[in-house]
């Protein structure tokens, strides 16, 4: 279906909605974490899915790089082909197992569901509130990792245009809410640590969306290994390209521009922003790094994970 096609139905879909049903959707605590009432109040169907043994799960905290991912993951289980990872928009071609919302939208379990085989699903879950079917089945999980000072920039602006999230209040009154783990799906403190202490017991790649900035081409491979798949260079060279910033921005099947204004509203940010690494120097003062940095010394403290805020 065409980008157009694709456009009028979502568009279609979302003037039949009640009015205001999914705007500014307050959180609610689930196990300890602060996530969307949606979510929340229809847990039990989602904790119950059916993992396959060969789904392929992107995990990450919000605005890590789970795009980014998905669409090199694509492109390899693809072949190189842009045309077939062009089909649809990510959020069609993957389904999103955290969200339950209101009929006539589709949870995405159940779109899940439906799907023939292999799928590649994506979660913001932290690990503990991940369907226990994709431990037991021992399904491949891709858990992207951005740096705290960035993905909380990030998570901020997405937060303005995002109309189906709290309304973020200033930058100031945002980044403490980051700090205390106060946004949906709750601490990025907690989230990397935990995937990142289980990444050994479970098959887990960790990846870090600084080392994809770098090295794309490195970062693709690892993901090709890891999918046991070999392509040739010159297709990996194509993976590169097509998954750039770039072209993934000009590219309306990954730059969730088909999205209705009522849930991403891209006259107030891009879902596709800058895409950089170091963006948080232009959004931290120094008082507000100070105290950023306090706090992080003692949230982190006694892991091994290390960030990279400039590369
Ligand atoms: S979401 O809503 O959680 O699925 O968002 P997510 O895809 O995890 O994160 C969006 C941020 O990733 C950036 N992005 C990229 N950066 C570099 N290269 C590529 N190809 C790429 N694709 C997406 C996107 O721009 C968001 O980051 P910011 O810093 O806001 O620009």
């Amino acid at each position: 279906m065409e980008e157009q096609n694709f456009k009028q139905q979502f568009q279609e879909m979302a003037q039949n909605l009640p009015k205001g049903i999914f705007h500014r959707l307050p959180l609610k605590k689930l196990q300890g974490v602060p996530v969307m009432n949606i979510i929340a109040d229809h847990f039990e169907n989602i904790a119950t899915f059916q993992a396959r043994p060969d789904d392929l799960l992107v995990a990450t905290y919000p605005k890590a790089g789970t795009t980014w991912v998905q669409e090199i993951v694509d492109m390899i289980d693809k072949e190189g082909d842009a045309e077939k990872c062009q089909r649809a928009p990510t959020f069609v071609r993957f389904p999103f197992i955290d969200i339950w919302p209101p009929p006539p939208l589709i949870p995405g379990v159940v779109d899940a569901e439906k799907m023939p085989s292999p799928r590649i699903l994506k979660t913001h879950f932290p690990f503990h509130l991940v369907p226990k079917s994709f431990w037991e089945q021992n399904c491949k999980v891709i858990y992207v990792a951005r740096n705290a000072k960035d993905n909380a920039v990030s998570y901020y602006h997405f937060d303005v245009m995002n109309q189906t999230q709290p309304e973020p209040g200033t930058w100031e009154e945002y980044l403490i809410k980051f700090m205390e783990g106060n946004v949906g799906w709750g601490s990025w403190y907690d989230h990397v640590k935990r995937y990142w202490e289980k990444k050994d017991q479970h098959r887990i790649l960790y990846l870090f969306y600084e080392d994809m900035k770098e090295n794309p081409e490195q970062e693709i491979r690892k993901v090709m290994e890891f999918m046991e798949k070999d392509l040739p260079d010159h297709v990996i060279s194509k993976i590169v390209q097509q998954t750039s910033f770039s072209a993934m921005k000009e590219n309306p099947m990954a730059n969730y521009t088909t999205v209705p204004k009522v849930f991403l509203d891209h006259s107030l940010s891009s879902f596709m922003r800058k895409g950089e690494v170091g963006d948080w120097k232009n959004h931290f003062t120094v008082a507000q790094n100070e105290v950023f940095e306090e706090d992080y010394k003692k949230k982190m403290a006694g892991t091994s994970l290390r960030f990279r805020t400039e590369i």
